[in-house]
């Protein structure tokens, strides 16, 4: 061996170490944009041996604001200032012990279909993307993934559904007369089964996210969800994705390495919320328990984020904007939203807007009551702390249709329920933007709850196409899946049949449904697509009449059009007397039967109710 050679070796050998070493540095965000509203950008810099305290940047166009070394000296936090002379292009991360690595500043895409918003005149569908079509069955298992291999036999596993397999349905749920879709979390969830309770899950749901900047490959890759997204734009429906603020899996990159003591809300055991929204407006309420439902954690692998935490905050913040930009999606469903900081929420939710005006942005708050959902939204109530999100996820309302469908009529029972509930929007800024549902993945099904009882089913949705807000259904719900949460969640979460190669059945065409399906999916077409290109029911004023034996009257109006929708809740038909609507009718109408899709005969100026039944009528 000569000198040359081994002094090649040893170069070779030290080049192959460092570049080793420079690979490890992970930067978050992974990139970002010139022609942010906001100039400021933190980037948290990691690497598993220890961060240089201090950089410069070498290129002009960023500006470097602050420097901070965390406790934990793997991080340092970066602030800068992306100045209006920036370039799109890469720029060198420059160590104060002379080494480099690089960061990229984008341009943003500029498109009209991007970051649109989901308004009243939306349908939503939302779909556990691991439970609805299986489109590529080369991505259903990895041997580098904690939980290896998708099982369709075990309920609590995951089974191969991916955006392939959504991507393949647009033009089903376009027919359908559905214009956005909400996917349950896409991000990575690289958790090996946990157990809950006594049974062992995996994160085939997608709330336990690892990384926040890729999303998992067994849906496919961030360049497959963009595709999604594209596909759905161009088809003219929208895609909302389902953010969680309040807590990230435990195999988490900041978990597995914290960067500071206080990045979580740390207990000394193990310590719960106990999931009661009371504790944030009720005037009598201790201190501890608001602060168990604001730290405590959500189940043991699922360590919850200190919100008031600025660090914490920002890095949220920015790869929720991170998000939106890349994938270009239109709005945002915020999970365990009752959970999580209340100034965190108002400013991430300020954040979002201001980057994208048109974004909706809604939260989970699964309440009891209706002051309870409004004081998590824009409202009219008098409390020391105002939310600013323009929706929440009307529980209430949910609550008082089932009770419409199930309960004999009553002063306070049955369809009442719903009379009161519109009642009380007094209480909410605006109760059009908050999303309504009958049903969704951590409920029993609605088909289910209402008995399998079709005339209960074509009520509740017809009540949830034609009321006031966002209207949500979930996937299957066109075609009469059915189940309670028993023994779990997993049981409400069946694959879509037809979704998978070796299905019997195929739900998704006519021909592999039954005659009830069948007639449950026409209603539900006819209903959908209607809505979608009426204006009064998309945004005209809601009156309503004070429910009478089980029958309950209402109208949606705009400038453009009148509607009248009737509920008859009764065991018996009843009749609908023109006469007693004179404030909102003058006799000389016609009416056009929506659903029959022709023009009602009125004789003597009534109109028949049978037992348990939706009408919708257009006034002309
Ligand atoms: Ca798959
Ligand atoms: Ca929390």
């Amino acid at each position: 061996m000569n000198s040359k050679f081994i002094r090649f070796t040893v170069t070779f050998f030290l080049l192959s170490l460092h570049l080793f070493s420079y690979a490890q540095f992970q930067v978050y965000p992974t990139h970002w944009w010139i022609g942010m509203k906001s100039k400021s950008l933190q980037l948290m810099i990691h690497h598993p041996e220890g961060v240089p305290d201090n950089i410069r940047i070498k290129q002009p166009g960023i500006a470097i604001k602050k420097i901070y070394q965390a406790d934990n000296k793997h991080y340092l936090f970066v602030d800068l200032d992306i100045l209006p002379t920036a370039k799109p292009g890469m720029y060198d991360i420059v160590f104060s012990n002379g080494k480099s690595i690089q960061y990229e500043l984008k341009q943003r895409e500029k498109s009209s279909t991007i970051h649109q918003g989901v308004r009243s005149n939306d349908l939503i569908y939302l779909i556990m993307p691991d439970r609805f079509v299986n489109g590529d069955p080369s991505n259903d298992q990895f041997p580098d993934l904690q939980d290896k291999v998708a099982d369709r036999t075990n309920p609590y596993a995951r089974h191969g559904g991916d955006f392939a397999g959504v991507i393949s349905k647009l033009d089903y749920l376009k027919y359908a007369g559905v214009t956005s879709i909400w996917l349950t979390p896409v991000l990575e969830n690289d958790m090996p089964r946990m157990k809950e309770n006594i049974w062992m899950m995996s994160g085939y749901h997608g709330y336990w996210i690892t990384n926040h900047y890729k999303v998992d490959k067994r849906f496919g890759t961030n360049q497959t969800y963009k595709d999604l997204v594209k596909a759905a734009h161009s088809k003219g429906l929208k895609i909302i994705q389902d953010a969680v603020y309040n807590h990230v899996g435990s195999y988490h990159h900041t978990v597995k390495d914290l960067p500071m003591k206080d990045w979580l809300n740390q207990w000394p055991s193990y310590t719960g919320p106990d999931h009661r929204e009371e504790v944030f407006f009720d005037p009598h309420a201790t201190e501890i328990e608001k602060k168990k439902m604001l730290g405590g954690w959500f189940v043991p692998h699922l360590p919850d984020l200190n919100l008031s935490n600025s660090y914490v905050a920002n890095y949220m913040i920015q790869l929720n904007i991170w998000a939106t930009e890349e994938f270009g999606i239109d709005g945002w469903r915020v999970d365990t939203y009752k959970y999580c900081d209340e100034k965190f929420l108002n400013r991430i939710n300020a954040a979002l807007l201001s980057e994208f005006p048109n974004l909706t942005v809604f939260g989970e708050a699964w309440t009891n009551t209706v002051p309870g959902s409004a004081y998590f939204t824009q409202n009219n109530l008098d409390v020391p702390f105002k939310h600013q999100i323009k929706g929440v996820t009307d529980f209430p309302l949910q609550s008082a249709i089932m009770d419409a469908i199930n309960q004999p009529f009553g002063w306070t029972d049955g369809i009442t329920k719903v009379y009161m509930t519109l009642a009380q929007d007094f209480l909410y800024k605006n109760p059009l933007t908050n999303c309504i549902f009958l049903d969704n993945h951590d409920m029993n099904r609605f088909f289910s709850m209402a008995g399998e009882n079709l005339d209960k089913y074509k009520i509740g949705l017809g009540l949830l196409l034609t009321i006031r807000g966002i209207p949500q259904v979930y996937y299957g719900t066109e075609v009469l899946m059915k189940n309670y949460k028993d023994p779990n969640d997993a049981a409400v979460r069946w694959d879509f049949p037809g979704g998978w190669t070796s299905d019997a059945t195929n739900k998704f065409s006519g021909s592999g449904r039954t005659t009830e399906e069948n007639n449950a999916f026409e209603y539900f077409k006819i209903l959908a697509n209607y809505r979608k290109e009426s204006p009064a029911l998309t945004s005209g004023e809601l009156k309503q009449y004070i429910p009478k034996n089980g029958v309950y009257v209402y109208f949606r109006i705009s400038n453009k059009q009148k509607i009248l929708c009737v509920v008859n809740t009764s065991s018996k038909e009843e009749q609908l007397y023109l006469k007693d609507y004179t404030e909102m009718l003058n006799g000389n109408e016609t009416y056009y039967d929506v659903i029959k899709q022709l023009t009602l005969e009125t004789k003597d100026n009534k109109i028949p109710l049978p037992s348990m039944s939706f009408q919708i009528f257009e006034i002309k």
